[in-house]
């Protein structure tokens, strides 16, 4: 240990970080020394990317399936400009993500002229504090071995977030006049998580006790199945409906005769519905609880009674309305979710006694058939996928804007890992290949279906899964437009009397369609299509899912109808419509 950065990067070893994703700079070049020639490129090992913000998002796609910080680094002032997005995203999406940056150097006196002048930012960090848990500057080798220990513990505490530790150019590059030696990382844990009062479990109990039409909605959720089966048996026992959220994926098994639907960026009518029948309504941790209130019950006055349990007030913060609306809440339970699942299960276990039989559930509507020779509409062609993965342990890493949650069956909770948090559109290819390096030699095949906007958005973070051999399959579900606009300007043009008919202008991604296939070939991945037809989806598939179990990345490039599934509840209903209705 000769170098403040070899400290550095020994703490991180240190930390368990066996990954870092990251774009060099110079601002980082001791340190990337110290990754490569002091650890040897082992634990972490670094990943290549080719924008800083892929980096972030591959780490945040990695905690969305390990549930512990994976770690990037980013190039001083400029790659963290380029990473901001994908902060923003792990921020709303509460995740875990410890990223590292650099700038300097702090001392004017050290600068070389000309570029370490305009890659030297005072008060870095502000550029990402309002959607971080934490950020610092540590001064010397030994404070930034303590700042990566608080920013890892922070990180990793919930309600969970990213952080950013910046590095002087100078601490990295001192020369260390002896080792420094690490600290007892035992003694530096993240603490065990609060448990609700006894009080709050029996006052929650005594009300499912009187209530008879209870429901539950799952927001924000682990991805342990221990935790997924005591949602199961609490839910039984307690006789509640149970609604699952879209945006946080797998929470509930979608077939169970207590799940009701799932909630969404457009709520179905099973969600409202199934709300407004409720007379107790248990939360854990809703991404919109407050949202979900007021859609079901408009202006009147909200008619169930409320238990919210959620830790997220501890970041609301002032900059991002991230938070959403204050919902009312009778009973409030500032505890994990799923802590509060095993509290309310144990106590009812242990009080031995069931307190409703199961009611039965409305089946989702069915699919229309597709036609062989047809273009694609997406329920059918979410249908499809279900049939070309039917036996296969799948990993759905994310589902595309227009899927319908109603034409997706999960029985574990790592069927599907939900959306991106803060609507970026662009992050989609590099949480997938993140997702995928977690799920990489787990035996679960992960599939990202993407928008084409969000593939060729972020299309080149595939690069660093072909580079380090991170099996993935991606399906892009490609109406050739940024079609979710074409709806606002759709109902723009109604509220407007303007004509419908131009919606696409300025929109369309068609005329030259960008060969998809090509941009995946072009890396180094196996690209195929464009799949055109509904009777060409399976071979494709089929095609493609032998590609990704002999290791391969694969992107399979499917042209579908230009319509949302997820609008309106029955089945494709066109979007005029549905925004008329
Ligand atoms: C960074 C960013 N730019 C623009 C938007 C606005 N926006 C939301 S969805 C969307 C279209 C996405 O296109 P695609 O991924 O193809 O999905 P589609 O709506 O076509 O199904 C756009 C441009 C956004 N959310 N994020
Ligand atoms: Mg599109």
């Amino acid at each position: 240990m000769d170098w403040g950065s070899d400290a550095i990067a020994a703490m991180l070893r240190d930390l368990d970080f066996q990954y870092v994703a990251l774009v060099p700079g110079a601002s980082y070049r001791g340190l990337h020394d110290s990754i490569v020639n002091y650890l040897g490129n082992e634990n972490p090992k670094m990943l290549l990317c080719l924008h800083e913000e892929h980096a972030v998002a591959i780490a945040h796609g990695y905690a969305k399936v390990a549930e512990k910080p994976m770690l990037a680094i980013v190039h001083s002032n400029v790659g963290l400009m380029h990473a901001t997005m994908a902060f923003f995203d792990a921020w709303c999406d509460r995740v875990p993500v410890v990223v590292l940056g650099a700038t300097g150097p702090v001392d004017a006196m050290k600068r070389r002229p000309w570029i370490d002048w305009i890659h030297t930012t005072a008060d870095q960090g502000a550029l990402v504090r309002d959607y971080t848990k934490w950020d610092d500057q540590p001064g010397s080798p030994e404070a930034a071995i303590e700042s990566l220990l608080r920013a890892t513990q922070i990180a990793s505490t919930p309600p969970y977030g990213p952080v950013y530790v910046n590095l002087d150019v100078s601490i990295q590059e001192q020369k260390l006049e002896k080792p420094i030696a690490l600290p007892d990382k035992a003694r530096y844990r993240v603490p065990s998580p609060a448990a609700p009062s006894a009080a709050d479990v029996r006052k929650v109990l005594e009300l499912f006790a009187g209530t008879k039409r209870p429901l539950i909605v799952m927001g924000r959720m682990s991805r342990k199945i221990d935790d997924w089966n005591a949602r199961v048996a609490l839910a039984e026992a307690l006789g509640a409906r149970v609604i699952g959220d879209f945006r946080a994926g797998s929470t509930f098994p979608t077939e169970h005769p207590l799940f009701l639907s799932q909630a969404a960026q457009y709520l179905p009518e099973a969600v409202t519905a199934g709300l407004r029948e409720a007379d107790v309504i248990l939360s854990f941790d809703s991404i919109d609880l407050a949202g979900m209130l007021s859609t079901a019950w408009g202006k009147e006055q909200v008619g169930a009674t409320i238990v919210n349990v959620s830790m997220d007030r501890y970041l609301h913060k002032g900059w991002s309305k991230d938070y959403e609306a204050l919902p009312p809440v009778d009973i409030d339970i500032p505890v994990v979710p799923d802590v509060m699942v095993h509290a309310l299960l144990e106590a009812l276990q242990s009080a031995q006694k069931k307190l409703r039989h199961n009611e039965g559930r409305t089946a989702a509507p069915s699919t229309p058939a597709g036609d062989a020779g047809r273009e694609i509409g997406v329920r059918a062609f979410s249908r499809q996928l279900g049939d070309a993965f039917a036996g296969t342990d799948v990993c759905y890493i994310r589902l595309p804007l227009g899927a319908n949650g109603a034409d997706f069956t999960f029985r574990h909770p790592l069927d599907f890992l939900g959306g991106d948090g803060g609507g970026g559109v662009g992050a989609g290819p590099g949480l997938a290949v993140g997702a995928a390096l977690a799920l990489r030699g787990t035996g679960r095949l992960p599939v990202a279906v993407l928008g084409d906007g969000d593939f060729l958005m972020g299309c080149t973070a595939l690069w660093t899964a072909v580079a380090n051999e991170i099996p993935l399959l991606v399906i892009v579900s490609n109406n050739r437009s940024y079609f979710n606009d074409e709806v606002h300007q759709e109902r723009v043009a109604l509220i407007r009397s303007r004509p419908v008919e131009r919606k696409w202008i300025g929109q369309r991604l068609d005329d030259p369609a960008p060969d998809l296939a090509m941009i995946a070939r072009a890396q180094g991945a196996v690209g195929i299509g464009p799949v055109r037809t509904a009777g060409d989806v399976e071979a494709a598939l089929a095609r493609a899912i032998a590609e990704v179990k002999a290791g391969k990345v694969c992107v399979v490039d499917v042209y579908v109808a230009p319509e949302y599934a997820s609008l309106g509840t029955a089945a494709a209903a066109t979007t005029a419509e549905t925004v008329k209705a």
